[in-house]
């Protein structure tokens, strides 16, 4: 039975990999124009790309591929200025890509998303992404308008410290006055379930290409997909009730069962 005190009243999602498969297509390929641009042989491909993801946030990956996929002598000098302006041309290519809507939300993203506002469920983003890549996305998939439905936007480096330390989803839900009972997190990856688990939230997983194979211990479901109807979605852990499509019913069921257990 909720009480006030655990009654659900937000949803914080994720957005890399959550709201949209945004990784392969989207920040690889940026990554490697930002590169080229640079003049660099450095080049991720799918693969490589998909053992990089175990960092996250774009400056610490590519200070990370550095110090672990090349030779010493091959580092530039000056890797510690040219890290952040590699960054920056980045984050131009990937905010232009999105801005010729190449990249769309996954199934069922806005449907949930539309149903939680019509329900009156606060809304919040907790992503280690930059702040420019989040706006791009939702004004570029769900429309201008769509910024204005998120209480908090907690992206990047606005903590210290990116997932999967807990402290962006810490940080939304002070911004939005909730405890973590009055929360639930949407994610799709071990790092991500480590940050929400680590703030106590109860958590649905959307596992996708890069994530299937992770560890989601704590999850409250994890899925393959949130579906739609005429979609079903495929329950890889968990109890779905007997949906085939995750919509407000079944969040609030998940999150209930959760603050049971
Ligand atoms: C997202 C990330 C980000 C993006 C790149 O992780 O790891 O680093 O790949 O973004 P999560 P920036 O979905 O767990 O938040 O280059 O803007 O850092
Ligand atoms: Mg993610």
């Amino acid at each position: 039975m909720n009480t006030a005190h655990n009654e659900l009243k937000a949803f914080l999602f994720d957005v890399d990999g959550t709201l949209s498969d945004t990784e392969r297509d989207g920040h690889r390929v940026a990554f490697n124009q930002a590169f080229e641009e640079y003049g660099l042989d450095w080049n991720w491909d799918i693969d490589t790309y998909g053992k990089l993801l175990a960092v996250t946030g774009g400056k610490e990956r590519m200070k990370y591929y550095t110090e672990n996929f090349m030779d010493k002598a091959d580092i530039p000098d000056n890797i510690d200025s040219l890290i952040p302006e590699l960054h920056q041309a980045k984050t131009r290519h990937y905010t232009k890509l999105l801005s010729s809507g190449a990249i769309r939300l996954r199934p069922g993203v806005e449907r949930l998303i539309r149903e939680a506002r019509d329900r009156g469920y606060r809304l919040a983003i907790a992503t280690t992404t930059t702040p420019a890549n989040v706006t791009a996305l939702l004004t570029h998939t769900l429309g201008e308008e769509a910024i204005d439905w998120f209480d908090v936007i907690a992206a990047g480096d606005i903590v210290p410290a990116k997932k999967p330390a807990p402290d962006i989803y810490d940080y939304a839900m002070k911004q939005m006055g909730l405890s973590a009972e009055q929360c639930i997190a949407f994610e799709d990856s071990e790092n991500g379930i480590h940050a929400s688990r680590g703030a106590e939230l109860c958590t649905i997983i959307t596992v996708n290409g890069y994530t299937h194979d992770h560890d989601f211990t704590g999850a409250s479901i994890v899925l393959d997909q949130m579906g739609e109807p005429g979609q079903a979605f495929s329950v890889l852990y968990g109890d779905a009730a007997g949906a085939s499509y995750l919509d407000c019913d079944l969040v609030s069921k998940l999150h209930q069962q959760c603050m049971q257990s």
